[in-house]
């Protein structure tokens, strides 16, 4: 009797289970409980930037820290506007403290001091 109780629940499963397949539905089943899940979320996987650790020093989110980026914090320094995006060493405060610290990571990131040092020239130059 009770063998029987558990082949009718098996049957079952596997009919879930080939109605599952059937729509791309991922099954999972025990001998207590079944759950079917839907199809994987298409719109959660075209949008891989969620999870994705930020890139520090990027502060323009083209997802790389580069010269472009220097050249926005340069010009944000300029006009004497806070952001906290541009506040990388998170101290409330945009300053040359910030602009250090984004040359450090850009030399990290393989930039040399004479690619950085003609940013800052031609920076200098426009605020003349
Ligand atoms: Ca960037
Ligand atoms: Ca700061």
């Amino acid at each position: 009797m009770k063998k029987t109780a558990k082949t009718i629940v098996t049957a079952a499963i596997l009919t879930v289970g080939a109605a599952a397949a059937a729509t791309g539905a991922v099954i999972w089943a025990n001998s207590q409980m079944t759950c079917v899940y839907g199809p994987p979320p298409t719109e959660y996987l075209e949008q891989p930037e969620y999870g994705v650790e930020p890139v520090q020093g990027d502060l323009n989110d083209d997802g790389r820290a580069d010269l472009d980026d220097m050249r926005d914090m340069l010009a944000k320094l300029q006009d004497k506007v806070f952001s906290d995006t541009y506040d990388i060493n998170y101290d409330g405060k945009l300053d040359d403290a910030d602009l250090e610290l984004l040359k450090k990571i850009l030399i990290e990131g393989g930039y040399t001091e004479e690619q950085i040092q003609e940013v800052l020239n031609s920076s200098a130059e426009t605020n003349t």
